[in-house]
């Protein structure tokens, strides 16, 4: 059931674009809206109730600066944006409260750098599950991705 709407859904989504892109669309854990794509949309998935890592890359190919401002998913009570940082050899995170991306350009979510960090899942989650992220921006509509849920090894 709940497998059924999530592809119905895609299917909207690519099917709007129309044409050769909605073939191009077919690809899995992609999204694109109105001059933003997402692509490689993963999640890193730990035991428990540990906090989970989202990582993606997001190409803004308008002609327009886009900015991100926070994300959200019924998967987790709480996302937020994080940066990875090293002070004095020490591993440590601050979270971001937006990130500009010029046109043109596009920012990488990976280990060690940006990562949406999710936290409280409201469900058990595990390797190979699909996830709904909606990305939010400033002045740009909201943008609702996949993200592939995989082990902590494989990034
Ligand atoms: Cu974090």
């Amino acid at each position: 059931m709940a497998n059924g709407k999530r592809k119905l859904k895609r299917w909207i989504s690519a099917a709007s674009l129309g044409g050769l892109a909605a073939c191009l669309l077919a690809f899995p854990l992609a999204a694109s809206a109105d001059g933003l794509d997402v692509t490689d949309a993963r999640m890193r998935v730990l035991p428990g109730d540990m906090p989970a890592a989202g990582y993606f890359r997001l190409d803004n190919t308008s002609d327009k600066r886009v900015v991100l401002v926070g994300a959200k998913s019924d998967a987790f009570e709480k996302v937020e944006l994080h940066r990875s940082m090293n002070k004095d050899g020490m591993a440590s995170m601050e979270s971001v409260s937006r990130l500009e991306v010029a046109p043109d350009e596009h920012i990488e979510f990976a280990p060690q750098g940006y990562h949406l960090m999710l936290m409280k899942p409201t469900g058990a989650l595990s390797a190979g599950d699909e996830v709904e992220i909606t990305l939010e921006f400033e002045r740009h509509d909201p943008l609702t991705v996949d993200f592939e849920a995989v082990p902590p090894t494989s990034m």
